[in-house]
């Protein structure tokens, strides 16, 4: 039996980090971490940018970010896919490698050194095993580190690991860099709406304004993969997720807008993955969609990703844009400021794309209108997994 850590005030029950229990469970997982049959991973497809039969990209696209059309090439992938792998971003491959290397070295920490910064569920900052607050829930097979970024008054060093001793300073410059490429990428975003490029980076509180924090994932070795789910499916509740994986492990999941397919992605060797979330979705009135990815682990490796989330300043009323809403596409989304948005997934973890799809059946009985359906297909009876 892993051992256990009684986290700080707030968790329902006694914490139990996933390396523990992947180092001591033996061949079998414990039930909480058994996913029903439905939610399981199946095996997926996967390529980078190859055409199916139909001539349509079998993969999220890849877009080169040094290309003159990019704003049309990253519009379309949000627009058709909500995902793209963004190469040559600028950032220093080598300040990639420092970044993976020190977040490794945290989690290679000895139990006691991790647990000195174990979270509690009223803010989530720190060491972390879970994701929602009810008894008994169901449980993913990874632990994270949550870390505030922007704006500058929730920053706090001290509630960083302070091991390995590069760690901070990494951590730092890897933020500065990633919240540049963030903000360029919101820009395109803002033209490719057919807007002024600072018009949807002000919708977010404006340089300085914006919110920014980390994810850092790490998943264990898993005797079980098929039973389970790293991260389950969700879209990002934020604006943009700017994704930083292991070049050579696989466990990203996106759910294909077109069919409602699960693809597995491969990564470009230093790619950032990056993902519209719900806010962009409501303020562009769902012309760039906040698509569901899910996350599958290994029971040969174990898996780092660092999760740069972008958000909009947490107390500024974020609802479709003026320029988006006319009488043929009525505002889907009521009025809602990111603060208010995210009290959901706190307390009830992640769920798919429950929360923006009861956020726009309120609009549609505010308004009366008529039905416009932006939700992705369910996945074929044939691609979900009852073994
Ligand atoms: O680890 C990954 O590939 C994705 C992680 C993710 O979806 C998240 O942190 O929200």
């Amino acid at each position: 039996m892993a051992s256990c850590f009684n986290g700080g005030a707030g968790w329902p029950e006694p914490v139990v980090r996933v390396q523990a229990v992947s180092d001591t469970c033996g061949g079998t997982i414990p039930e909480r971490y058994v996913k029903p049959p439905s939610e399981r991973p199946s095996p997926a497809f996967s390529g980078n940018s190859s055409s199916d039969d139909a001539g349509g990209l079998k993969s999220i696209p890849v877009v080169d970010l040094s290309m003159p059309d990019v704003d049309e090439a990253c519009q379309a992938a949000c627009r058709e896919w909500g995902f793209f792998q963004a190469v040559n971003h600028g950032v220093p491959p080598e300040l990639l490698r420092r970044a993976r290397a020190s977040w490794r070295g945290f989690f290679r920490q000895p139990a006691e050194v991790r647990e000195r910064y174990a979270n509690s569920p009223a803010t989530y900052e720190g060491y972390g095993s879970r994701l929602g607050t009810t008894k008994g829930g169901p449980l993913d097979w990874g632990d994270y580190y949550f870390l505030h970024l922007l704006p500058s008054s929730l920053k706090n060093h001290d509630k960083w690991p302070s091991l390995p001793p590069t760690l901070r300073e990494t951590t730092e410059e890897y933020g500065d860099e990633v919240l540049h490429l963030a903000r360029r990428v919101m820009r395109l975003l803002s033209t490719g709406l057919g807007l002024e490029a600072s018009r949807l980076p002000e919708a977010f509180g404006g340089v300085g304004g914006e919110g920014a924090c980390l994810r850092v994932n790490f998943y264990p070795r898993c005797p079980q993969p098929e039973l389970t789910l790293g991260v389950a499916a969700h879209s990002d509740p934020g604006g943009m997720t700017m994704l930083l994986v292991d070049n050579h492990v696989r466990g990203l999941q996106v759910r294909r807008p077109a069919d409602g397919q699960w693809i597995t992605v491969d990564p470009v060797p230093d790619a950032f993955i990056v993902n519209i979330g719900d806010q962009i979705q409501v303020l562009s009135n769902a012309v760039y969609k906040s698509v569901e990815h899910r996350v599958t682990v290994s029971a040969a490796e174990d898996r780092l990703s660092m999760a740069f989330f972008y958000n909009p300043r947490s107390d500024l009323p974020i609802a479709p844009m003026a320029e988006l809403v006319t009488a043929d596409r009525p505002a889907l989304y009521p009025e809602m400021t990111f603060d208010e948005y995210r009290v959901f997934i706190r307390q009830r973890g992640l769920a798919g794309k429950a929360q923006l799809e009861s956020l726009q059946a309120t609009a549609k009985k505010a308004s009366g209108s008529s039905v416009i359906d932006v939700s992705c297909p369910g996945p074929p009876a044939a691609d979900t997994s009852s073994s």
